[in-house]
């Protein structure tokens, strides 16, 4: 029985080792950039494999994606029809909550303005108004936008929630559907995106989507936070909305193409602030021991968690 390990864009070693590590006898761990047989492998543990790698493998049982999001899987047509396996893990949860807090308090307490009063020298307060008096909004209510509800409720914020089908969520006013995005919308002032890219929200954060959020608030106009992925916004839309005003500034961990193109004027517009796709990284140290539970419960023929499998129907 082999565990293949398929990893593209991320460093390899420290994953090998913690699966050589925590392997049970019996598990052979292998490199995919070393020659192996495919007829040996049972299970991958992959991020963005080249598409066709894993159609390759005819006893292949499940694929562990080490990452929450999928799209670079789903987009292989190739794919062999085994479960799939997403992260769902408090490490990499709470790394998500982490970035979306600093990106709602960094602009909610006008981390920037003060920055640039500090470079003037300048002492000027600026007004302050209390978490509560600030509504954000949450596109994607699953496993990382409930956690990130939870702690800016906990704050004191006004939080709303999107997704695609009516959920509850406590502290929380929740919308659904097409039917309820304009409402939702229409009360955001901090729009935090942690959506799925899909057939159905490719393209959903453009410039009419950020004309639908309100206008009135200390920050100058609605902000927008996506680490959801970049097939999720149409960067041309929101430079034109950050420059005619229509977004009052930007914070982005994800884009349409990574890394972001020197060439991108998002690297140099004074309203928009980047970090390159890192709002939460896999963990090695944190995941493979979860990776390896998972299969163990699979050799022994049991069922992984149905929350962590993914809907190849719905794309997430
Ligand atoms: P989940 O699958 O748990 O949640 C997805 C949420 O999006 C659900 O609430 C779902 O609705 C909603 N949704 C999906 N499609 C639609 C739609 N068409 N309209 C409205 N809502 C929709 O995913 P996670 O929370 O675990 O992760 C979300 C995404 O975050 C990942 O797919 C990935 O792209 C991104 N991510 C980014 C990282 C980074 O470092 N930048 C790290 C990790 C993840 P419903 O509840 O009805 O199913
Ligand atoms: C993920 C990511 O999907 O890192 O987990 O983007």
């Amino acid at each position: 029985m082999a565990l293949l390990v398929v990893i593209r864009h991320w460093v390899v070693e420290p994953w090998l080792d913690r699966f050589r590590r925590l392997a049970p006898p019996g598990l052979r761990v292998l490199d995919a950039r070393e020659p192996y047989d495919p007829a040996e492998i049972e299970y991958a543990a992959v991020w963005r494999p080249d598409p066709g790698t894993l159609a390759a493998l005819p006893n292949l049982r499940a694929i562990f994606n080490l990452g929450a999001g999928v799209d670079a899987l789903m987009a292989d047509t190739t794919l062999p029809n085994v479960p799939i396996v997403r992260i769902v893990d408090p490490d990499l949860t709470r790394r998500m909550t982490e970035w979306v807090v600093m990106m709602v308090l960094m602009h909610h307490r006008r981390a920037g303005a003060f920055r640039d009063q500090q470079a003037r020298a300048e002492w000027r307060g600026l007004r302050q108004p209390a978490a509560r008096a600030v509504r954000v909004g949450i596109m994607g209510m699953g496993v990382l936008g409930q956690d990130a509800a939870e702690v800016l409720v906990r704050l004191g914020f006004d939080v709303a929630g999107w997704s695609r089908t009516p959920r509850a969520a406590a502290g929380v006013t929740m919308f659904s559907g097409a039917d309820g995005l304009e409402v939702f919308l229409g009360r955001t002032d901090i729009l935090v995106v942690l959506l799925p890219a899909t057939p159905e929200t490719r393209g959903i954060l453009n410039h009419a989507l950020f004309a639908g959020l309100a206008r009135d608030n200390h920050m100058g106009g609605p902000v927008l936070v996506n680490a959801g992925r970049g097939a999720l916004q149409v960067e041309d839309d929101i430079l034109a909305a950050l420059d005619d005003g229509t977004l009052a500034a930007a914070a982005l961990d994800v884009f349409e193409v990574e890394p972001l193109p020197q060439s991108s004027r998002l690297w140099r517009h004074p309203k928009v602030t980047i970090t390159p796709h890192c709002a939460a990284d896999s963990d090695a140290d944190a995941l493979g021991e979860r990776i390896l539970a998972g299969i163990a419960a699979l050799a022994r023929g049991e069922a992984i968690d149905p929350a962590h499998v993914v809907d190849r129907q719905r794309g997430y």
